[in-house]
């Protein structure tokens, strides 16, 4: 069977979750990281170098990278919606994948680990300032695409949707003030209404 590796609580792990989910897809989730352990073992290693998590072994396959393995979950098993056959459609809902993980990347994992893993000791209130600051005119430029069309990879739900619907689910939780995104807020309560997000992201903030 399909093996996913990572725990749970990780926004990357829980992308690839998400998108198995999604694509009814049978899998063995291992927890690996964090508290878990595992990465720096020569085992894991051996199949991925970075010692992070996610990784997927399909059969003899191994592979990492977050946003890889949905783009290849999505190519292998999913239907039109996950695999539009028209390139433009493909690389149009893609960007958003790119975009999500390299726009977010510090300021959202600055206010995740200052609001959700670190003591109130550990706090900094200038970091979060500060990815509030950054994150929200991202979440502008989503809510701006979600004004037109319904989900970020066009028509339907695909995987230019996966990498910042697993951050919407923090950004929605996190104790702070949002200016109001209607477009965004609705397709977040489009998302949490999925079976697949329910059981692929929404597992406990840690
Ligand atoms: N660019 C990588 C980043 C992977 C990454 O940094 N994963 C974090 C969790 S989100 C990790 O492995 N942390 C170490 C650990 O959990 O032990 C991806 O998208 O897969």
């Amino acid at each position: 069977m399909m093996k996913i590796w990572g725990r749970t609580n990780s926004t990357n792990v829980r992308k690839v979750l998400w998108c198995a989910e999604e694509l009814k897809l049978k899998y063995e989730s291992i927890p690996a990281g964090g508290e878990f352990g595992l990465v720096n073992e020569a085992s894991y290693l051996a199949k991925n170098p970075n010692g992070r998590i996610p990784c997927l072994e399909d059969g003899e396959f191994v592979l990492w990278e977050s946003n890889v393995i949905v783009r290849y979950l999505a190519k292998k098993y999913g239907q039109e919606s996950f695999a539009p056959a028209d390139i433009q459609t493909w690389y149009a809902a893609e960007k958003w994948m790119d975009w999500a993980s390299l726009s977010f990347g510090m300021p959202f994992r600055d206010l995740f680990w200052n609001l959700i893993r670190h003591s109130p000791e550990q706090r900094s209130e200038e970091e979060i300032a500060l990815g509030i600051k950054h994150c929200t005119p991202l979440m502008a430029m989503a809510n701006a695409q979600l004004e037109k069309t319904p989900y970020l990879s066009g028509s339907h739900l695909g995987i230019g949707d996966i990498p910042l619907g697993a951050i919407a689910y923090s950004w929605f939780s996190f104790p702070i003030e949002r200016p109001s995104m209607p477009a965004l807020e609705d397709w977040y309560e489009g998302l949490k209404s999925r079976p697949a997000y329910q059981k692929g992201v929404m597992s406990p903030l840690t």
